[in-house]
């Protein structure tokens, strides 16, 4: 197919009202590390579908940490970008606030921010049943980079995130893999099919350096967004019962949030019980020292100069 026809297609895409089932827009939500290029494929997008480059989604740090914004571009009368703030180490409040999403529970446009108190969580999933969102199908797409290495210990989380990606939406993510022409794309490929991703595609993003025209680039940014629509028009055109759908959501998003701030305190308490039975601690007790030496009440330079040696320094 030709650029042309595969850009009209993506262009004119519509959900069918008979099969639609309430839907009106397709969001395409893009998750991924910091820095992989998330939102350059946003830019790419766009200067695909209008033919002129401009920097709608700020981009440009090369370890990331620029957008902290889940923001929306929408780029067809049918199909809006989602972009989002990049994860530091896909812990797992960082998870929640991405499935949170995914499963229309957060509003669009506003600042991500990983929280992990128990009740905030709780009171922004609950809020956002005022006013249910059934209109957007969400596609989950999951942006990596080619050139950073994808470590072992790492391969299990994505693979267990991509499963908990498709119970929120159920879709299995697209996974985009940007800098295509930087690593070994092949491998990665490879790798990410492995993990369980049914479509992986790899572009070659464009930048503010470098927005000469190819086909490549472009047929590979349209591919892209043709393989999502076709993943949503699979899916509106069997029944579905949303209600259903997004309560079992919710069910399976609060339980994700107990189980991690209970292994969180679980581990916070291992930690503690450790530290109180190494030595020093012991003896820093024993002695009432240990409040002096974590420098309770006083500034450190007036500690060092009136108080007696620390227990680091008696053993
Ligand atoms: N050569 C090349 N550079 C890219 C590609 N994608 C992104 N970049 C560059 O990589 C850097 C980071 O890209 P961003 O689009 O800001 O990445 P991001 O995932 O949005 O990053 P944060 O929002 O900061 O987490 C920028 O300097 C981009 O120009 C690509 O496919 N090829
Ligand atoms: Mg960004």
């Amino acid at each position: 197919m030709e650029c042309e026809q595969l850009r009209d297609i993506v262009q004119n895409f519509r959900v069918h009202p008979q099969s639609a089932q309430g839907y009106n827009r397709v969001l395409l939500q893009l998750f991924g590390y910091l820095g992989h290029g998330k939102s350059s494929f946003i830019n790419s997008c766009k200067f695909v579908l209008d033919g002129e480059y401009k920097i709608i989604a700020e981009a440009g740090i090369k370890d990331g940490g620029l957008t902290m914004e889940r923001k929306s571009y929408r780029v067809t009368d049918s199909i809006t970008l989602v972009d989002n703030r990049g994860f530091g180490f896909m812990n797992d409040f960082e998870k929640i606030e991405v499935c949170a999403q995914l499963g229309n529970f957060l509003p669009l446009d506003e600042t991500v921010v990983w929280r992990e108190d128990f009740g905030d969580i709780v009171a922004r999933i609950e809020d956002a049943d005022m006013d249910p969102n059934y209109s957007d199908y969400t596609v989950p797409v999951f942006i990596y980079s080619v050139q950073k290495m994808i470590h072992t210990e790492e391969e299990y989380e994505v693979k267990r995130f991509l499963k908990v990606c498709q119970e929120m939406t159920g879709i299995v993510p697209i996974v985009v893999l940007t800098h295509k022409t930087s690593g070994n794309y092949i491998a990665m490929e490879q790798k990410f099919k492995c993990l369980g991703a049914e479509v992986v595609i790899g572009v070659e993003n464009y930048t503010s350096d470098d927005h000469r025209k190819t086909r490549g680039k472009h047929m590979g940014i349209l591919n892209i967004l043709k393989n999502a629509l076709e993943d949503v028009q699979f899916h509106v055109n069997c029944y579905r019962d949303l209600r259903r759908e997004r309560i079992e959501r919710k069910k399976f998003l609060l339980r994700m949030v107990h189980d991690s701030v209970t292994a969180k305190k679980q581990k916070e308490d291992m930690e503690r019980e450790e530290a109180s039975r190494r030595p020093h601690h012991r003896y820093s007790v024993l002695f009432g020292l240990h409040e002096r030496h974590s420098g309770k009440g006083q500034p450190t330079s007036q500690r060092l100069e009136t108080e007696p040696k620390s227990t680091c320094e008696i053993l």
